[in-house]
Formats: structure tokens, C-alpha cells, sequence
């Protein structure tokens, strides 16, 4: 190799590691006292899906306990759910949403 050749196999030194950013589940928890017609109403307004997904969201957290609505980044997720929680709490339902990591 001659003095003007590039050494195409040197890599970079330092080359910074961008981790992915965690991506966060919205989990709709059931509750004994939400009517499920306000609970498909919150999930189509702040969630933006249709009356046949919200139902089928809603009768699962129903039937299980909990139900993840969505997958997005963390800042986008804590908003939704605060939403739902205030939409519920502002008709006087204990309507929960939580967050948390994917794994
Ligand atoms: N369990 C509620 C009822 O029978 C309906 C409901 C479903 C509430 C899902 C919350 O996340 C929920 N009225």
C-alpha cells in the first residue's frame, strides 16, 4: 500500500454507541365500576383506534385483568395514559392506564 492509499479496514476510533431509545406499553387496567362503553370511548379518543379495536382491548383487560393498548416512546405513552386517567377521573371513574418498558 502506497502513502496515498486508504486503509478502507480502519474502522473509526471512538465511534459513538446511540442506544435505541426503550420503547413503553400504555396497559389499560380493569376495574370493577368503568362502564365498558366509557372505557371504549376513552380508548378510541386518546388512542385514536376504532370501535371494533376498542372493544376488543377493552373486553380483554375485562376478561385478564390488563391489556396493552399501544407501544410507543416514553414521553408519547405517559401522555396517553395521563389522558385516559383524566378523562375517567373528570366523569368520576377509577379508569387506570400504567406504563412501562418493553422488554
Ligand atoms: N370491568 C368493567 C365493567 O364490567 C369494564 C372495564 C373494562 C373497566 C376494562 C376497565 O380497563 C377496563 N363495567
Amino acid at each position: 500500500m502506497s502513502e496515498n492509499d486508504v486503509d478502507l479496514k480502519l474502522k473509526p476510533k471512538n465511534k459513538p454507541k446511540l442506544e435505541r431509545p426503550k420503547l413503553y406499553k400504555v396497559i389499560l387496567v380493569n376495574d370493577d365500576f368503568t362502564p365498558r362503553d366509557f372505557v371504549i370511548m376513552v380508548l378510541m379518543s386518546v388512542f385514536r383506534i376504532s370501535e371494533d379495536a376498542g372493544y376488543k382491548v377493552m373486553m380483554t383487560a375485562h376478561k385478564l385483568g390488563s391489556c396493552v393498548v399501544v407501544v410507543c416512546a416514553r414521553d408519547i405513552a405517559e401522555t396517553k395514559a395521563t389522558e385516559g386517567i383524566d378523562l375517567a377521573k373528570e366523569a368520576g371513574f377509577p379508569l387506570m392506564f400504567t406504563t412501562e418498558p418493553e422488554e
